[in-house]
């Protein structure tokens, strides 16, 4: 019970587990974590795939010998196991050079190296049969007002994923980029701050369909957004291209707990969604195991993301399942929502016809706290 399978489609980024524990007040506390080895250990706990970064594989700046000598154990590991590579990712942030980003750096040079990095590493995610390509622009930003041109920053960005974006169309790729919004952390604001600010920028492009979104729980928590909702929006737009799911405890930062840890109740209707949303990506967890755990810690903390995730999408089915709750929808109107407001064929003048008594509706209670009792219940394990 509760014990993941291929079949939940579970992944996990190469730096999660791999984390070594590195933060602002200390360096590392964890052995660096071989990937062969990763890929061997989440298949036993029954992942389906992995992702990474180009530079979770092989150094920065490596030649293609190199690159071949670091990708060659893992790709045995992935044969031996039958784990997949549904998205990759570039690292356009550790290295200083990209101290001010890579698409929207201020230096030209910059730039130009940042866009042959990304189209290295789109050949690469091809190869590896990834068909989702993942952008966290995290250093793209600023900590200061007059350092950046907010408008022309945006205008070098658009530029990046329209020329990446006809690389893919004139190569013939079967490839999709998901942006990844972040409010801030490490830049002290950084571009695209959330879904919303990405969807806008997505209409901007050139190929506006190869591009959608990756968001992250804790990334839109941050801002105090409410991250199913956020999902719900993606959903309808159709940009949930994929997620990066993990644990976060209101606006702080950017905490990369497991999932189902820290807004328990917001991780509830994620599930929800997900589920019963029309998403059929992977479920990808972006968390960090504490510092505090040794690499016993490490796999208990990524056997937790999935566990919980099961627990929770259980719940969510007896929520929907259940008939008290069936009946608390109805009682609360939610399926009228469904209805469009004015009927086809029906005029302008016969919505100003209609007699209504503002008085008499306003006195109906629209019954969402014994609703959303019945979905505490079941999250909190008593029905
Ligand atoms: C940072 C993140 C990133 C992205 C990753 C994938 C390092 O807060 O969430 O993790 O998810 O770069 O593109
Ligand atoms: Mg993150
Ligand atoms: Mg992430
Ligand atoms: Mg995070």
């Amino acid at each position: 019970e509760y014990t993941a399978t291929r079949e939940d489609r579970f992944t996990f980024g190469l730096w999660t587990v791999g984390w070594q524990g590195v933060d602002v007040f200390g360096g590392a506390i964890r052995p660096p974590l071989d990937p062969a080895e990763a890929i061997h250990r989440l298949a036993e706990l029954g992942a389906y795939g992995i992702t990474f970064h180009d530079n979770d594989v092989f150094p920065f700046g490596a030649d293609e010998a190199t690159k071949k000598a670091h990708l060659a154990p893992l790709r045995k590991a992935l044969d031996e196991t039958g784990l997949v590579v549904p998205m990759i990712t570039t690292n356009l942030f550790s290295h200083p050079v990209f101290r001010d980003g890579g698409f929207t750096n201020n230096d030209r040079d910059v730039r130009r190296f940042a866009l042959r990095k990304a189209l290295d590493n789109i050949d690469l995610a091809v190869e590896m049969g990834a068909r989702i390509f993942v952008a966290w622009g995290g250093r793209e930003g600023a900590e200061s007002g007059a350092a950046k041109d907010i408008r022309a920053a945006l205008d070098r960005y658009a530029e990046a994923f329209n020329l990446l974006g006809q690389y893919v169309v004139d190569q013939g790729y079967d490839l999709r980029f998901a942006i990844e919004p972040k409010p801030n952390e490490p830049r002290g604001d950084i571009l695209l701050p959330t879904i919303g600010h990405a969807l806008a920028f997505i209409n901007e492009l050139d190929h506006p369909e190869l591009v959608g979104l990756n968001p992250e729980v804790g990334h839109e928590e941050m801002a105090s957004l409410n991250y199913a909702h956020g999902l719900a929006q993606a959903l309808w737009h159709g940009k949930l291209f994929h997620a990066d799911l993990n644990g976060q405890t209101g606006p702080r930062y950017d905490q990369d707990l497991r999932f189902g840890a820290g807004n328990a109740r917001g991780a509830f209707w994620t599930v929800d969604i997900l589920e019963h949303g029309g998403y059929d990506g992977p479920r990808h967890f972006d968390f960090k195991p504490p510092r505090t755990e040794d690499m016993d810690g490490v796999w208990a903390s990524a056997e937790g993301c999935m566990r919980n995730y099961l627990i929770l999408r259980e719940k969510s089915r007896a929520f929907r399942a259940d008939p008290e709750v069936q009946e608390a929808l109805r009682l609360a109107r939610v399926d009228q929502l469904g209805v469009p407001t004015v009927a086809e064929g029906e005029t302008i003048e016969d919505l100003r016809a209609e007699a209504f008594d503002p008085d008499a509706a306003a006195e109906r209670g629209m019954g969402f706290e014994r609703l959303d009792q019945l979905a505490l219940e079941h999250l909190y394990g008593v029905r």
